[in-house]
């Protein structure tokens, strides 16, 4: 393929932007982007912020209302909910829907109907990335409104989630790692009290849309649910869930994103005149804790910790990769985890013929259909190659770049990517999958005021 390739971008990068913006547009529903038409109708988080990216690119006021409209539904507490629901939608749209979460009856919960659960918080950079690449007066004004409401959501995480005491945020259920079912969460998940005989009374939308082999399985959805319907019936509180609550853990991507969003907030601080000071602080705290508490010097990994056992979880997962985006990352850890980014287990290299897997591709138990059990992600590969810049090696983020670009040229604008053969999974037009081949075909911010954003064809 030749999109974006050394050989330079041509009709293939031309036909990759067409298609990955006729994507988001496809998937644009009146003030958000959906991840998907069929498999998830609603507004996520995370997919939200992914997308903000892109459309900064091609329509940035779309960036800013995609990221207002989420934060519209911000709780009082200051969590981010992993989904906001879209009342025009039918019961049975997606499950599970707004009515087992019942966020009306939970204290602080905004007008809308979402989730209780939060999920990365990569939006504060997100946010930043996408003034960067248009700034404008709206988009400054628009930074304006949404920079109390990022702080708000950092507070929550650093304050009603360290429930281990040690600086960093838990996440309280798989899915607000972003990474579902993650072989990461396979222990963690076993203490989870759960019948699969309860899976009879709902409907999963999912196995509609997509092969059961693909997803988790009915068990990990009986867990899944069994989780939130303790949290919800506990009010969503966050108050004691050590002594309650049945899935604990520090996540290091989840744990990452919170240090980056410091980062971010520091640069887009003095924009909204506010002290960027707190912001590195905090940042350099985040740094330090994941080092301290999720860093494992025997394999040289970062690795997640369950609060339940005290223990670092033994999967190595992609999640051990991600803090690599922490400019601050001090060298032995850059220079670990690029050693096992590089290894047999992920492959990064300067010339490569498939981006990362979800899990490593030599444990007995990668499975290269199953979700995130071995697929490649758009998201976290786009991760991974910020970090492999931010640490200098511009070689390795390139190799990644192009083997990403491959696999799009390939498969389309797919949810997810067979590891070794590349074929497109999960749903066909996937937004952050169009928003972040934009960014990555396009080409550096173009200076403030200047036309910019489309690749040279
Ligand atoms: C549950 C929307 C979301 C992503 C997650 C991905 C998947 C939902 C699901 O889809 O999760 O939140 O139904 O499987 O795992 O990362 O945000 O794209």
């Amino acid at each position: 393929m030749s999109a974006g390739g050394a050989e330079g971008p041509g009709a293939d990068t031309e036909r990759l932007w067409r298609l990955a913006v006729a994507t988001l547009d496809g998937n644009w529903e009146h003030d958000h982007t959906v991840p998907s038409r069929t498999l998830y109708p609603h507004q996520w988080s995370w997919d939200s912020a992914f997308i903000a990216v892109g459309l900064a690119h091609v329509r940035p006021d779309r960036a800013w209302r995609e990221l207002e409209s989420l934060f519209r539904a911000q709780w009082a507490d200051g969590r981010v909910p992993h989904i906001v629901f879209n009342p025009r939608l039918p019961v049975g749209a997606y499950f599970p829907g707004p009515e087992f979460w019942a966020s009306d009856r939970a204290d602080g919960a905004p007008a809308a109907a979402t989730s209780g659960l939060v999920q990365p918080p990569v939006h504060a950079l997100t946010a930043w990335l996408a003034y960067r690449r248009a700034p404008s007066d709206a988009a400054r004004a628009a930074l304006a409104r949404l920079y109390p409401r990022l702080v708000a959501q950092q507070r929550y995480l650093a304050t009603r989630r360290d429930v281990g005491g040690g600086g960093l945020a838990c996440v309280v259920h798989p899915w607000e790692s972003g990474l579902d079912n993650s072989p990461a969460w396979d222990g963690p998940m076993a203490a989870v009290p759960a019948d699969v005989a309860v899976m009879r009374a709902y409907r999963r939308h999912d196995t509609r849309h997509a092969p059961a082999a693909h997803r988790p399985t009915d068990l990990d959805y009986a867990r899944y649910v069994a989780i939130v319907a303790g949290y919800r019936d506990g009010g969503y509180r966050d108050d004691d869930l050590g002594r309650r609550h049945p899935f604990l853990v520090e996540c290091p991507l989840f744990n990452a994103a919170a240090g980056a969003a410091e980062h971010a907030l520091a640069r887009i601080a003095p924009l909204v005149g506010a002290d960027p000071g707190p912001h590195r602080e905090r940042a350099a705290g985040i740094t330090e804790a994941l080092v301290r508490r999720l860093y494992d010097p025997r394999t040289g990994t970062f690795r997640p910790r369950d609060l339940r056992t005290g223990r670092l979880v033994p999967a190595r997962t992609v999640l051990g990769l991600a803090p690599l985006i922490l400019p601050d990352l001090p060298a032995p850890q850059v220079a670990a985890v690029v050693t096992e980014a590089c290894s047999a287990r992920f492959g990064v290299a300067r010339q490569m013929d498939r981006p990362l897997p979800s899990y490593d591709r030599t444990a007995p138990d990668f499975e290269p259909l199953r979700y995130w059990r071995g697929p490649s992600w758009m998201n976290i590969n786009w991760l991974v190659r910020r970090g492999l810049l931010a640490h200098g090696r511009a070689d390795l983020a390139d190799g990644l770049r192009r083997s990403m670009l491959g696999l799009v040229a390939g498969a389309g604008c797919h949810e997810y990517f067979h590891p070794d053969t590349g074929a497109g999974l999960g749903s066909p037009a996937f937004g952050w999958t169009a928003a972040l081949v934009l960014d990555l075909l396009a080409r550096e911010p173009a200076p403030a005021g200047a036309a910019g954003g489309r690749p040279a064809v």
